[in-house]
C-alpha cells in the first residue's frame, strides 16, 4: 500500500489519486485536517473507490507522527508492503514501479537522489546545499553507508516494520527518515537503493520550515555522539 501524508494538499490529491487508480495499489490518505477541504475529496472519492483509505487526524501533527499511524493502521489491516511517498508530485510513479521491483528482494528500499541515475530538478542552491549538507553530515555523523538518508520515497516491508519497531521513534521532520534509516541498519535489514529523480513540488505549499531543519540537526548531533561512543540504539 501507498502512504500518503497530506497537510494541505487540494492542488495534488486529485491528480495523485489519478495516478494510484492507474496502478492496482491500495492508497491510504493521512490527513490533519487540512484547512483546504483535502479530506472531504477523498471522503468523496471513497464512495465509489474501493482501496482508497483516509486517516483523518485532528490536527497537524508532522509527517514522522502521520508516518506512525498509517504504518499501524496498515499493520492491522494486514497489509505485507509501505510505500511511504509525497502528495506533490515531487515522487514520481515512474520510480514508484522501481522501488515496487526492489521490494521483493529487500526490506527496505530507499528512493536514492545521490547514487548514479538519481538527482533532483528544480531546487534553488539553497535548498539543493541544505539536502546534500544534511545527506553528508549524515553519513558522516552516523558512519552510514546510505547515500540519500532524508529520502521521503520509500518501501518497507512488514518485516521491516515490526523489526525496526517504528513505534519507538519519535522524529517528525527529515529526521524521521534518518532514524527509521538507523533502526533499519541496526537490525540488520536488507536495505537496497535505488535512484530516483526528485522534482520540486509544482502546486500547493511546502510544509518545509526552519524548525523541521533544527529537529534534524540536533537529531543528528545526538545520534551521531551515540554512534561515535558506540552507544546501542533502541
Ligand atoms: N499529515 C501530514 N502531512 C504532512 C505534514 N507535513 C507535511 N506533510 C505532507 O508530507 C509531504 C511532504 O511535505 P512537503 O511540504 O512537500 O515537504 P518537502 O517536500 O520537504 O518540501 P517542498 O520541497 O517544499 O515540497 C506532503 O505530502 C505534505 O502534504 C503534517 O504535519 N501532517
Ligand atoms: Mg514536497
Amino acid at each position: 500500500m501507498i502512504i500518503v501524508p497530506t497537510y494541505n494538499e487540494i492542488d495534488n490529491i486529485d491528480k495523485f489519486i489519478e495516478e494510484v487508480f492507474k496502478i492496482d495499489v491500495s492508497l491510504l490518505v493521512v490527513d490533519d485536517n487540512s484547512p483546504d477541504g483535502t479530506s472531504s475529496y477523498v471522503e468523496n472519492i471513497m464512495k465509489t473507490h474501493q482501496k482508497i483509505y483516509l486517516l483523518k487526524r485532528n490536527s497537524k501533527l508532522g509527517l514522522g507522527s502521520a508516518y506512525r499511524d498509517g504504518f499501524k493502521w496498515g499493520l492491522n489491516k494486514g497489509f505485507t508492503h509501505f510505500i511511504e511517498m509525497d502528495a506533490d508530485f515531487s515522487h514520481s510513479f515512474e520510480d514508484l514501479l522501481k522501488i515496487l521491483d526492489s521490494s521483493h528482494y529487500s526490506d527496505v528500499v530507499i528512493g536514492s537522489r545521490y547514487i548514479s541515475g538519481g538527482g533532483s530538478t528544480g531546487w534553488d542552491t539553497k535548498r539543493k546545499i541544505l539536502s546534500i549538507t544534511a545527506n553528508n553530515l549524515s553519513k558522516l555523523l552516523l558512519r552510514s553507508k546510505i547515500n540519500d538518508m532524508t529520502s521521503g520515497f520509500r518501501c518497507y516491508s512488514r518485516k521491516a516494520l515490526e523489526e525496526i519497531e517504528y513505534f519507538k521513534t519519535n522524529s517528525d521532520g527529515y529526521s524521521f527518515q534518518i532514524e527509521m534509516t538507523i533502526r533499519s541498519i541496526a537490525k540488520g535489514l536488507i536495505i537496497k537503493e535505488v535512484p530516483i529523480i526528485f522534482y520540486e513540488r509544482r502546486l500547493g505549499n511546502s510544509k518545509m520550515s526552519k524548525s523541521i531543519v533544527l529537529e534534524a540537526l540536533l537529531f543528528l548531533l545526538k545520534n551521531g555522539l551515540k554512534r561515535w561512543l558506540n552507544i546501542k540504539i533502541n
